[in-house]
């Protein structure tokens, strides 16, 4: 044993997750333990904004299922983070985070005037899972280890650990910190009455479906997912989280929010949902695509959080557990059932193949202006295959999911708290988790992009290759179609529109990226291609049609995403439809 400082237990302590990153900005509170972090072959990530590390971290968890560490500046830097944190509790993400703070001493310190001083943990107070102050530096591991816990338990969110100055001059004399399956449950089974439950439910199923959320692919469960898919030789829903397809499987797998996806919702009898809160944008699992048949339907459900089963709608089999734990037991479960793919199957296919291209044949291909649907059409049919797409901003973001090129095998928006301007930091996340092995796009409104353009020094600083194309109308679009639907075509639309002086190549050559304009359709492919070959974080300004983007009519999904607030004919997710006449009724959000 060897007499260590704290901060080389904290190093310990995230290295017993197997966390190999922490994103922070450098402060008196954590240089020790960025310096140890960095000498053991640890990656410090700092960003340009405490809020924009959570949306990075996030990237990287959804490209690795392992956990998140974050480390805040006391006072301004942690106030900074809350946006984040709500972020990362919603978007279920197990984040650690270590907030600095001035010595316990301030907080029953009467005198007014404290610089940088604020009692940190009420900011937070519905946005973390799990407060620990560590008071005493003899508290430092149970603190750690329950915050590790608490995050990675049920559904996954964040926790916070506050790190008073105080405590930097602690020493320690103890062994190593144990392995995490020695203080945590690192397995969560299914029981095997259950999963023979499930088992016969699915062999007698004549219309089963697998229903998807963003859960599997965020544990890396693809391969496991697919095979199941392929024993259950059934139809696969993506929730609205999910644009990625699991290897293999792209000739069955259909959004729930289209029409083959409602029909297949509503000629099922028995759905296995794994990786999803089943919450409004599924409708509940009941209303909507689902109320059909929804008296006799059986549901299978996968869920790490045993409060979460029954509350949404009745599950008649509910598997409790890790979802990496229970895909290879059913797997195994479903070892020697043979079924055949609906005979309906290819029919469906070839309807949401045949829509796909009837809605890239009605997008005007004129050179000038551009369109935003061709955006989506040129800039992403010269990806490579196995590119990571993220997603951010408005009308631009709709555009981008109907009518991306390739078939992504990983992608990630703000499904769950629908936020936008996380798109930079959330492409850096995933390019920093895959390395140089795979390209990370992001496809983003304009205005969700200057959210946190400074990442793009980021992005540089750490060598990460981001293709950002950036639909440029200048313009909160889809707010200047939302004041349109409400209050008429000729309505003002005060701040929808801003500075027409912005060009995006530019900034981003400033910061040492690769840099795009384009005006013409004819020009954008050619420019994603010289900005792959670039090697460098690049953005591509492509400015877009502003009347085009100013509209509801014809933004592909619309009319769906107006059903993604609770059960059918919901208006805002309160129950009953909208008023006649009432201001909204045109836009459902
Ligand atoms: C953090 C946050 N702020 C505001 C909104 C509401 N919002 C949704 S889309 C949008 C407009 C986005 O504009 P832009 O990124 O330029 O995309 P466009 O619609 O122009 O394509 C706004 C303000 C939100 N969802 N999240
Ligand atoms: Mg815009």
């Amino acid at each position: 044993m060897t007499v260590q400082p704290i901060y080389h237990r904290i190093v310990d302590l995230v290295q017993a997750e197997g966390v190999d990153t922490l994103f922070g900005i450098p402060d008196p509170s954590f240089f020790g333990l960025f310096i140890e972090a960095e000498r053991r072959g640890m990656n410090i990530v700092s960003p340009h904004h405490e809020q924009s590390s959570t949306h990075t971290a996030d990237g990287y968890y959804r490209m690795t299922g392992k956990p998140v560490v974050l480390c805040m500046n006391k006072g301004p830097g942690v106030a900074n983070v809350a946006a984040g944190a709500s972020f990362l509790l919603k978007e279920n993400v197990p984040a650690v985070f270590i907030m600095a703070n001035r010595q316990r001493y301030y907080e029953q310190k009467v005198k007014r005037g404290k610089m940088q001083y604020m009692s940190q943990p009420p900011l937070f107070a519905n946005a973390v899972k799990y407060t620990g102050i560590i008071e005493y530096p003899q508290q430092t591991d149970e603190i750690f280890q329950e915050a590790f816990r608490v995050a990675q338990s049920g559904v996954p969110g964040p926790t916070y650990i506050e790190f008073p100055l105080n405590l930097l001059g602690a020493k320690f004399d103890l062994p190593p910190p144990p392995p995490a399956s020695r203080y945590r449950l690192v397995h969560q089974r299914a029981d095997a009455q259950s999963l023979a439950e499930a088992r016969t439910l699915l062999e007698n199923a004549k219309a089963p479906v697998l229903l998807l959320g963003q859960g599997g692919f965020v544990m890396r469960m693809h391969d496991a997912l697919a095979e199941l898919a392929g024993k259950l030789a059934c139809p696969i829903l993506n929730s609205n989280a999910v644009e990625a397809v699991l290897p293999g499987m792209d000739d069955r797998t259909f959004p729930y929010s289209s029409p083959e996806g409602g029909q297949i919702a509503a000629q099922s009898d028995v759905v296995l949902a794994i990786g999803t809160e089943l919450g409004e944008p599924l409708n509940y699992g009941k209303g909507h695509s689902w109320k059909e048949g929804n008296d006799t339907r059986k549901w299978i459900y996968v869920e790490r959080d045993p409060t979460a089963i029954g509350v949404n709608r009745p599950i008649d089999v509910p598997l409790v557990g890790d979802l990496r734990d229970i895909v290879p037991q059913l797997n195994e479960a479903l070892a020697g059932v043979k079924r055949d793919l609906p005979a309906g199957l290819p029919a469906w296919t070839k309807a949401r193949d045949a829509a796909k291209q009837a809605l890239v044949d009605s997008v005007p291909n004129t050179s000038m202006p551009v369109h935003p649907g061709q955006v989506a059409i040129e800039a992403t049919r010269v990806l490579p295959e196995d590119t990571i797409m993220v997603r951010d901003g408005g009308g631009a973001s709709m555009w981008a999911s109907a009518l991306v090129q390739f078939t992504p095998r990983d992608s990630m928006w703000s499904s769950n708290w629908g936020a936008i301007g996380n798109g930079i930091s959330m492409a850096m996340g995933a390019q920093m988790a895959v390395g140089d092995k795979r390209r990370v796009v992001l496809l983003t409104g304009d205005s969700a992009f200057m959210f946190h353009i400074s990442e793009l020094e980021t992005a540089v600083r750490k060598k990460l290759p981001i293709i950002c194309v950036v639909w440029v109308d200048h313009a909160w679009g889809l707010e200047a179609a939302s004041y349109k639907a409400n209050f008429g075509e000729n309505t003002p639309t005060p701040e929808a529109r801003w500075s027409q002086e912005v060009r995006f190549d530019k900034t981003a050559e400033s910061f040492g990226a690769h840099g795009e304009y384009v005006e013409k359709a004819e020009d954008i492919a050619p420019a994603v291609e010289r900005a792959l070959a670039s090697g460098k974080p690049a953005v591509i300004h492509v400015e877009c049609d502003p009347m085009a983007m100013s509209t509801f009519a014809n933004v592909p999904g619309f009319s769906e995403f107006r059903h993604w607030y609770g059960e059918d004919d919901d208006f805002l997710g309160v129950p009953g439809v909208a008023p006649d006449g009432a201001a909204g009724s045109g836009s459902g959000y």
